[in-house]
């Protein structure tokens, strides 16, 4: 028999977001358009979320930040309106001299106070779990250029790193995603805690991936840290976040999240040196991942 249980912080989300969703008018409608990891035409809101840190931040948006500012937008207006229609020359001509107003004065220092504290909770909730590094899988480290990524894998020896380009125009192939596909992906095992160690080169960068809701900025001379746990295999783009030059938006990020079997073949590949190997590794990846984007009724090519 189901008892009556006490509302979890989960539970309390969850209806949190259905009514913020259903209120204001937004469907799973937008969702079902997108696609994982790029943006998709006509597509508006977030990106779908394949770690826990983007479910969190898309959450905090969607349920508290939007609804309150809607709230507070439209109750500013309809204050406005009133005062518009009550107090203008025609219909209050004689004004009053009243200059102060204890009660109000301390309600509308008050209610903002209490609105920032409510979203100081899950605010702080979410930073601790951003800032809150698990014990990593795997490190990789990302170096910010003008223009372009360099990648190296510490945990596998000085031998695995690589660059990664942006593929130009004239050189996609079918389902890559302009100004995002590159070259060389970063690959990385699914439901492994990844930490990204990043930096950079020249000028600030910022490596940035939307679905694992990571971003931080590649800082010359320092190291900043990000770390995702993505739980979902396929393939996840990001960009430069950080205005770093003429070609800031043509050093895209490629993020390719692979069952660990495939994950110990890449390394191997790359550990070996052998450009071919490595490319026909990718090449099983992407014809396993298409495989699986077609029984899960995603038609579009691989990408
Ligand atoms: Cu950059």
């Amino acid at each position: 028999m189901a008892g009556i249980a006490m509302p979890s912080w989960s539970n309390t989300k969850a209806v949190l977001t259905a009514s913020t969703f259903s209120l204001l008018g937004f469907g799973a409608g937008s969702a079902s358009a997108a696609d994982y990891g790029k943006p998709t035409d006509y597509a508006y809101g977030f990106q779908i979320p394949v770690t826990d840190v983007a479910n969190d931040i898309q959450w905090f948006h969607n349920a508290i930040l939007t609804p309150l500012i809607v709230i507070i937008s439209l109750f500013v207006l309809a204050l406005l309106i009133y005062v518009g229609m009550k107090f203008n020359e025609k219909a209050n001509p004689t004004p009053s001299k009243n200059s102060h107003n204890s009660v109000l004065e301390f309600a509308w220092t008050v209610v903002p106070v209490l609105i920032l504290l409510i979203i100081a909770i899950p605010s702080f909730r979410l930073l601790y779990k951003q800032y809150d590094f698990p014990k990593p899988d795997l490190v990789v480290k990302a170096i910010g250029h003008q223009w372009y990524w360099e990648y190296q894998y510490p945990d596998a020896g000085d031998d695995v790193g690589f660059e990664s380009y942006m593929i130009e125009d004239a050189d996609l192939k079918p389902g890559q995603p302009r100004l995002l596909a590159t070259d060389n992906e970063v690959v990385v095992p699914v439901n492994k805690v990844v930490h990204v160690l990043v930096t950079a080169n020249d000028v600030i960068h910022n490596w940035t991936v939307p679905s694992f809701g990571s971003k931080t900025d590649a800082v010359p001379g320092r190291t900043t840290a990000t770390w995702f746990k993505a739980t979902r295999e396929g393939v996840y783009y990001g960009q430069c976040s950080e205005l770093c030059g003429v070609r800031h938006a043509f050093m895209p990020i490629t993020v390719r999240v692979v069952n660990d079997a495939q994950y110990d073949r890449w390394i191997e590949a790359r550990k070996s040196g052998d450009d071919d190997a490595v490319e026909a590794v990718m090449k099983d990846i992407a014809s396993y991942q298409d495989e699986k984007r077609k029984l899960a009724g995603l038609a579009k090519p691989a990408n």
